[in-house]
């Protein structure tokens, strides 16, 4: 096999063993990587019901065929598990060199299961496996954690650490790299904490095994190429993803105040144009030559790495509108290991309960220092923080009130960073994305602003279906970052000339949406699967705050979704995807996609219509 390098490493940390395991050209070919790998991995592996936290679950860190070459933005990494969070399927991706570093170890992904017995390094390098004593790192942040750990190996390591949340099993902790690279949002590093898993180390010396290397280099040089040639290539190095700031405020989705509004009337204070001004760095992940890490000094003068979803989070969401105040709270999150996007929903969702006086506790809108100790309560689980350190849906269910309107989840996972008063794409996109409320696989918002944002249509739902396939399937198994292709603008037929040359494989586009396809409808099952007893629709319904309370500000003052119209484009979205009236996959589905032994599972635990 060429392109994948056709084996994993199998890792129990209860027997402290590490054992490599081939797999053949037909999983490859049937999976791709990076997601694939994972979703079959989890659906095989795990018994419905395990709790995500016990030495069963496994954690995953898989590459994709085409990660690591020398070929646009080919560093990323995935991280994946059952879901402590949303006791779903979860999964992330980050940009790291752990990830470059570990295919060159000859492995395409790390299976971890158990539970050390004391806190534990996974030292991967080449074919030889170490587990490292940690006890001097518990207890650090994952800052510190990476420095030293570099000094002690090589500054050419790859690392990925967990910071204090993970040890908490904080169930929104994740998983960091590189100071500011983070991944995992359903709480990847509360799965890794509750492993006593600090970090894993890795060094690798092989080639990476390509079908055609003259190919594989002609190729990436002219890919390079282009990507710099593109015209939005200048303004992309200046602001990254941070521009969206101002594009979400005039059109009114930037989210606010929990959610209430979509316009903040501090944006401009915390928008691309303001980061400019203080921006002292640019970084980002290995093999990228449109690097996008923003990094800006913060309040405190340490560097801090912004991106939009950081910002509006930490910053509109929660009513703070000093730019250097939400970079300290960005920076903090990275070094404790916390998700930024469920951290400023925790927040947000506090400011709303104390403002509606359903706690005891006072914090105010924009209040930074209360927010940063907030935080740092989420993180060590003190008072008030110890419940938020559930995520939102948990912490409505004891603040009562009016509160679970207003807890903004889907499925468990917390929204991301888009107000969908105003978007039923989006709040469609959001329900029903693979592991909860996030936007990576299927940003549909900006499509569905510039063409009739009023629209429940037919329209809509293929645009979402076609972004799935892309986002959620082929980038996330081929394992390449997908901003050159939605940021830029580079063509998406480099990817099946890139899969020919590292693999010797041939596929179209239409293969990779078919397997893209495989592998959502899997990751469904799994969901399914696991909540079996209680599935129903309204799994995929968006938060009742978007449907019932109109927004009082801006261009769309007054305006919320309409919920008959939302339920007729969920229907329609079920039927072009196979599913049933419940969003179950049918069994006709199940095995044209090649997933008939799953079928046969899933037919245990609910009725599958034919
Ligand atoms: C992603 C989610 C996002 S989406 C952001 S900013 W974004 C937040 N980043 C966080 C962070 O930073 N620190 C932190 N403590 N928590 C954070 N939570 C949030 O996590 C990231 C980039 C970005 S920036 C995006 S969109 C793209 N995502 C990709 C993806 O998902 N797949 C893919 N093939 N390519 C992608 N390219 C882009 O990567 P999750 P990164 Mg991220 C610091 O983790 O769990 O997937 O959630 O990894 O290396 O930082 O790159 O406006
Ligand atoms: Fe990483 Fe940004 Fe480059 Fe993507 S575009 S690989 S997120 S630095």
């Amino acid at each position: 096999m060429h392109g994948w390098n056709g084996k994993l490493l199998r890792v129990d940390l209860t027997k402290g063993k590490a054992v490599p395991q081939k797999y053949d050209a037909n999983f490859a070919e049937t999976f791709l990587g990076g997601r694939g790998f994972a979703a079959k991995i989890l659906w095989d592996e795990l018994k419905p019901s395990v709790d995500p936290l016990s030495p069963e679950n496994r954690l995953i860190f898989a590459a994709g065929p085409l990660t690591a070459f020398p070929l646009p933005s080919s560093g990323k990494l995935l991280v994946a598990a059952k879901s402590p969070l949303t006791g779903g399927y979860g999964d992330g991706n980050l940009g790291t060199h752990a990830t470059v570093q570990m295919r060159r170890t000859g492995y395409d992904a790390i299976v971890i299961q158990g539970k050390a017995s004391k806190p534990t390094i996974l030292y991967i390098h080449d074919a030889e496996t170490e587990f490292v004593d940690a006890r001097d790192h518990w207890g650090k942040g994952s800052f510190q954690t990476e420095k030293r750990l570099k000094k002690e190996y090589a500054t050419s390591v790859g690392v990925v650490a967990i910071g204090q949340a993970g040890e908490n099993q904080v169930k929104f902790a994740n998983v960091v790299s590189q100071e500011g690279r983070a991944g995992g949002r359903p709480g990847m590093g509360a799965v890794m904490g509750s492993k006593n898993l600090k970090a894993v180390v890795v060094r690798g010396t092989k080639t990476i095994p390509a079908e055609d290397p003259e190919a594989m280099k002609t190729l990436g040089l002219e890919a390079y190429r282009e990507v710099l040639a593109k015209p939005l290539y200048d303004f992309w190095k200046r602001q990254g993803t941070m521009s969206v700031v101002e594009w979400g405020q005039e059109n009114g989705v930037l989210p606010t105040q929990n959610f209430r509004e979509g316009v903040f009337d501090k944006a401009s204070g915390i928008g691309g144009f303001a980061m400019e001004k203080i921006k002292i760095a640019n970084r980002g992940c290995p093999h990228c030559n449109m690097t996008c890490g923003n990094v800006v000094e913060d309040s405190e003068k340490l560097p801090s790495e912004l991106d939009y979803e950081n910002v509006a989070m930490l910053g509109s969401n929660i009513g703070l509108g000093n730019l250097e105040e939400v970079a300290t709270l960005n920076r903090l999150a990275d070094d404790y290991g916390i998700d930024t996007i469920s951290l400023g929903n925790a927040i947000g969702f506090a400011m709303e309960a104390s403002e509606k006086k359903l706690i005891d506790y006072k914090i105010e809108w924009g209040d930074f220092e209360e927010a940063k100790a907030l935080a740092e309560d989420i993180v060590y689980k003190r008072g008030l923080g110890a419940l938020l350190a559930e995520g939102v849906r948990s912490a409505s269910e004891t603040v009562g009130g009016d509160s679970k309107k207003w807890a903004m989840q889907i499925k468990g996972l917390e929204v991301s960073g888009y107000n969908c008063h105003t978007t039923p794409g989006m709040a469609l996109s959001y329900a029903t994305c693979s592991i909860g409320a996030h936007h990576k696989d299927a940003w549909v918002i900006s499509w569905e602003v510039s063409t009739g944002r009023e629209s429940y249509g037919e329209a809509k739902v293929d645009k979402i279906i076609e972004l799935q396939r892309l986002r959620g399937g082929v980038f996330e198994c081929l394992m390449t970052c997908r901003l050159p292709w939605v940021e830029v603008g580079f063509g998406l037929d480099w990817y099946p000339k890139f899969l020919k040359a590292a693999t010797g494989v041939d596929m179209t586009m239409n293969d990779l949406f078919n397997i893209a396809d495989r592998v959502f409808t899997l990751i469904r099952a799994f969901w399914v699967r696991e909540h079996a007893a209680a599935w129903s629709r309204s799994m995929d319904s968006p938060p009742a705050r978007w449907f019932d309370e109109p927004v009082k500000e801006g261009p769309f003052k007054g305006t919320t979704l309409d919920r008959e119209k939302y339920d007729r484009m969920l229907q329609l979205y079920y039927g072009k995807r196979g599913w049933d009236d419940l969003g179950i996959p049918t069994k006709s589905t199940l095995v044209k996609l090649g997933l008939g032994d799953v079928a046969q599972e899933l037919a245990r635990y609910v009725r599958l219509a034919s």
